[in-house]
Formats: structure tokens, sequence, C-alpha cells
């Protein structure tokens, strides 16, 4: 049996949400999850005890951030990710097959693989899919994503068949590379950009490849979001029942609720890692811009409803000081608040699915926090 696998434990009836158990090498995580990003083998400004403290089993690891700095190499001599960053829950890798396309004009795409230039030195590099699953048993994540191309978007058909293609025949080399580890679960990644015969083929012919999970790739790259909501309609029916199903790199409380209705178990953002130490923190009642003058003196915690460190110790006065004066600890209060706040609807979720009432827990969200507007 594959390392990594899914138990359904209730399939909801008005809607494709699934409640499910993950189990991993590195522990078992409820779903539908979401998973805090660590892009250079750490959350930015957190511990391994916070990540374990606000809930959460499994982060993600960036291929193409760990093989330029410190080097993947190095990361093997400390015994894999794991014990390199002190973290012993699950750890999912992407697979550079993201970032590099994100470069722009610093990279040229041939066959073979993706050359680019280092956005630290300009120094040539060049990633492939065999290379990508190398640096990926280095790292030794308990979940390896394909090396694949994300389109950008708008695209035109004939670019995203193409890529399509080559995506597909990248997968093919990924798992071939791969099939010596037995510890390693290697995820598949659908793309096609907007067009439904294009995401439907690539779903049905990356079905074939027999894996333990597959991701859905290429939203959220600026498409409006019912557009995203429309590819995940026609797209998730393709995808096995019994596997996880995967939406990366989208992490917008109303997008988490929205793709669980449509069948969606992972999920990865950087989204509130990123706007914590920006200074705006998600809450039940919307988002709060803590430098506004409005909080100068207000003794609330960021989130009345909320259960973290920092909400049970803090005031939105203080916080706001510490982002006033630039102390660090501000960051990372908003770090624990955001991540948890996640946590926690992930968790009300996940008790919506098994009441059957996700539909009428999203309309209440909703009508609390308000539609984001990214
Ligand atoms: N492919 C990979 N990583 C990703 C994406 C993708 O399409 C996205 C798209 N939102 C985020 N991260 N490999
Ligand atoms: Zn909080």
């Amino acid at each position: 049996m594959s390392p990594v696998h899914l138990e359904i434990l209730q399939q909801e009836k008005s809607t494709r949400a699934r409640l499910g158990k993950l189990y991993t090498p590195h522990g078992v995580i409820d779903t539908p999850v979401f998973m805090p990003v660590g892009t250079q083998a750490t959350v930015k400004t957190m511990t391994p005890e916070e990540i374990k403290e606000i809930g959460a089993g499994i982060i993600l690891g960036n291929t193409y951030h760990l093989f330029l700095r410190p080097g993947h190499e190095l990361i093997r001599e400390f015994g894999g990710l794991h014990h390199f960053m002190h973290w012993d829950g699950a750890i999912l890798t992407d697979s550079g097959g993201f970032q590099v396309f994100s470069l722009g004009d610093l990279r040229k795409i041939t066959e073979e693989g993706v050359e680019f230039r280092s956005h630290h030195d300009g120094s040539k590099q060049f990633l492939s899919p065999e290379k990508a699953m190398e640096i990926q048993m280095a790292l030794g994540a308990d979940i390896v994503m394909a090396f694949d191309e994300c389109t950008p978007h708008p695209c035109t058909r004939e670019y995203a068949e193409a890529s399509m293609e080559r995506t597909l025949r990248w997968l093919k080399r990924c798992q071939d590379t791969l099939k010596t580890t037995r510890t390693q679960a290697l995820f598949g990644i659908v793309q096609g950009s907007m067009y439904k015969d294009l995401r439907i083929e690539s779903a049905r012919r990356t079905v074939e490849y027999d894996l333990p999970g597959y991701a859905i790739g290429g939203l959220s790259v600026g498409e409006d979001k019912q557009t995203m909501y429309e590819v995940l309609d026609y797209t998730v029916p393709e995808l096995p029942e019994d596997k996880p199903r995967y939406l990366m790199g989208v992490g917008s409380p109303d997008a988490l609720i929205e793709g669980v209705i449509r069948g969606i178990d992972m999920f990865d953002c950087v989204l509130p890692t990123r706007i914590a130490r920006n200074g705006t923190a998600m809450t039940r009642s919307g988002k709060v811009v803590i430098k506004n003058a409005e909080y100068a003196k207000d003794p609330k915690p960021l989130d009345p409803g909320c259960d973290c460190y920092a909400c049970r110790n803090y005031s939105r006065a203080y916080i706001r000081h510490l982002f006033k004066a630039g102390e660090i600890l501000g960051l990372r209060l908003m770090t624990i608040h955001n991540l948890r706040f996640l946590q926690n609807l992930m968790a009300e979720i996940r008790k919506s699915i098994a009441g059957d009432t996700l539909l009428e827990f999203r309309d209440r969200f909703f009508r609390e926090y308000g539609y984001e507007e990214e």
C-alpha cells in the first residue's frame, strides 16, 4: 500500500464534501485540511512547537527554494527536511513547477526541463522532472509533487494544450524516477488552464498513472473566483473518490469553503502568513488591518471568537503598537492568529460535513465575514 492514503469517514449528502483521515508516515491528518507554507524550511516566524500548538499536522516545503539554498545535498546530510528543521509532523514538498514558471523572462522551457536564473545571484540553473524528484527524495517529504507547468492566465488554447501534454510526459518521468522509494507518495497535478475539455482530459490521463493522490494546479492564477469554482465543478468528478484531492495555492476563507463543497481535501497558501506579516488579521467579522487608527485604544483581542495564544493574551492596541514600533513579536502574534483562524475554520467545516450542514455554515460564514476581494 502507498505510504499515504485517505480514509473517507463521511460523504456529505448535499455537496461533494468529504470528511476523512489522511494517513502519512508522520501522522494522521483530519481532512479537509489547510497546510501552512514553510517555503524555506520554516513557517516564517514560527517554531515547530508553535505550529503544532495552532493545530497543524502537515506543512509545505519548496523544492525550488531549498535547492538553491541551502541545497538539497546539505539537507540530505542532516537526515532530510524533518530533521533539518526539527518538524516531526508530515511534510509535502512542491516540485518547483510553479516557482520556476513565475520567474517570467528569467526561464526557458524545453522538453528536457526548465533553465532559469537564480533569484539570488543570477546563476544559471536547471530543473527537470528527474532533478525535481532527486531533490524531493533528498528532502524526504511524505508527499512529493510532480514537476508540472502551471500555465499563466490568460493562456491560449494551443499553449494550454501543448503544456498539458508536456506535463503528462513529465509525470511519466517523475514516476519512473521515484519508483525506487517506498516511503514517499507522488501526487500528479491536473492542468489545462480554463478549458473544460483540456481539464477533463488532463484529469483522466493523470488518473491513468494510478497515483496515491491528485492535485489541481493552474488555478488562483488571476482568473476570477467563479471561473475557478466552475473548473472545480467539472474537474473534481474526474478524480477517483478514494484518493486525496489537493487544490494548490488556495487559502482565502471563502475559497476554502467553496473548494471543500466541490470535493477538495487539501489546500495550501502563503496568504494567511503573508498578510499576517503585513498587519492583516483574518477574523470572523472580516479582516482587521491592525495599523488602522481605530485600533489604537482597542482592548479587544484580534478576534473575540479565537482561542489562539495571541487572542488569549494580547489586545489589538498592543499588537498595533508592536507593528508601529517595528517589533518582531507583532509578526509572530499575527502569524499565530491567522494560522489558528484557518485551523479553526477547517475544524468547523469538518464538523459541518459530519452534520450535513456545510451549505448552512457557508451562508452564515459569508454573512459574518463578507466575500473576499482578491
Ligand atoms: N503547480 C505547482 N505548484 C503550484 C501550482 C501549480 O499549478 C499552483 C497554482 N495555484 C500553486 N502552487 N507545482
Ligand atoms: Zn487568534
